[in-house]
């Protein structure tokens, strides 16, 4: 039996190459050794405000990226999370066993509640973390790749997985998660002290993994960086690491090899080179996005064969909790 290994990605505003490198990258590499389910979170997504058509839409978009990515549906799962009602049943049940104090700690409740008058949080963005270890532990999970904010999370899902253990009886396997040395955090090129958002304000803070070849050329020569010279892997300088790692992960070229690439260069040949990088590994992807989202019915099929997997190891494990709980 293959360990078995879930992720998801909410499909609100537009994937970005932080969202690839920290996640979809490492998910393709994984399918062969792995029982894989990938899931497009949409009752995540509903946490903060959405227009009901974009979302319908972007849940379809977020299935034809995986695809367009490399995820093969051979060998991995793919579905909606919201196609096994499951997930919402074991979020309730977990919420029972949570606690306010370990969720106010959370820090991205802590960033997203600052953008809101504080009578106003929304409860989805403050809860939202047991949904997220109810998608993980219905399916017995065993590692879980995400980028690095999504650390705590994963931790917060061990803690509730190990609570429920101890009080009903051996139930969920506590999961690990697999974050990537590098790519696991993409910083945004308008201001690398904070991680690439698709919420960010600026269209320049990310690269979309549906931006022109235009798009790009023009966000790579915005970028901030600094006014030194050497193009070098120096953590110090925040703006020239961030892009020196997005080079290093698309190139698959090792440190040295860059540093001597760009010995005695500066920014203007080394951004030029990163656009064009940047452009021959998301061109490809673009177009298969929309190849794929032509083929609706195909498109409808893999999601509906992943939901029917999913729903099978979900039916067993929820009867298994409300047996414990005392429910059934
Ligand atoms: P965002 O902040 O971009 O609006 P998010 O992190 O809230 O998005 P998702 O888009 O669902 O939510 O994240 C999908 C995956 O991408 C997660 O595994 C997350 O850890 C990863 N990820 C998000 N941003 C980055 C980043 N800047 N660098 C690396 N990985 C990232
Ligand atoms: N919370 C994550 C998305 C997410 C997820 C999951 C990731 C929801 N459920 C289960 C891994 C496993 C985010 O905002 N990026």
């Amino acid at each position: 039996m293959k360990k078995r290994i879930f992720s998801g990605i909410q499909p609100s505003g537009n994937l970005h190459i932080g969202n690839y490198l920290g996640s979809i990258y490492n998910w393709v590499n994984l399918q062969n050794d792995f029982d894989c389910l990938f899931c497009i979170v949409n009752l995540h997504a509903i946490t903060v405000n959405q227009d009901p058509k974009t979302l319908r839409d972007k849940t379809k978009e977020i299935a034809a990226i995986y695809l367009a990515c490399g995820i093969d549906p051979v060998k991995s799962h793919i579905f909606i999370q919201s196609d096994v009602k499951e997930h919402a049943e074991l979020m309730w049940l977990l919420n029972t066993q949570a606690y306010f104090g370990e969720l106010s700690r959370m820090t991205q409740f802590k960033d997203k509640s600052d953008k809101f008058k504080n009578e106003n949080i929304p409860l989805g963005i403050f809860n939202y973390p047991i949904l997220m270890a109810a998608d993980i532990l219905l399916y017995n999970t065993e590692l879980v790749p995400v980028g690095e904010d999504q650390k705590q999370h994963v931790e917060l899902t061990r803690d509730l997985a190990k609570r429920f253990n101890n009080k009903f009886g051996e139930t969920f396997k506590e999961p690990e998660p697999y974050i990537l040395k590098d790519g696991a955090k993409i910083m945004g090129l308008d201001n690398p002290d904070k991680k690439m958002s698709k919420s960010a304000e600026s269209a320049y803070n990310y690269i979309s993994l549906i931006d022109s070849d235009d798009d790009i050329i023009r966000k790579i020569k915005k970028a901030a960086t600094d006014s030194e010279n050497g193009i070098k892997f120096d953590k110090n300088r925040k703006g020239l690491h961030n892009l020196l790692t997005i080079y290093k992960m698309f190139s698959l070229k090792s440190e040295k090899e860059i540093e001597k690439e760009f010995e005695n260069k500066g920014y203007g040949d080394f951004k030029k080179a990163l656009a064009e990088e940047i452009i021959e590994n998301i061109s490809p992807i673009r177009e298969k996005i929309k190849e794929i989202l032509k083929e609706k019915k195909y498109l409808d099929k893999i999601l509906e064969d992943g939901a029917n997997y999913a729903r099978n190891i979900a039916e067993k494990k929820i009867i298994e909790v409300k047996k414990k709980m005392g429910i059934i």
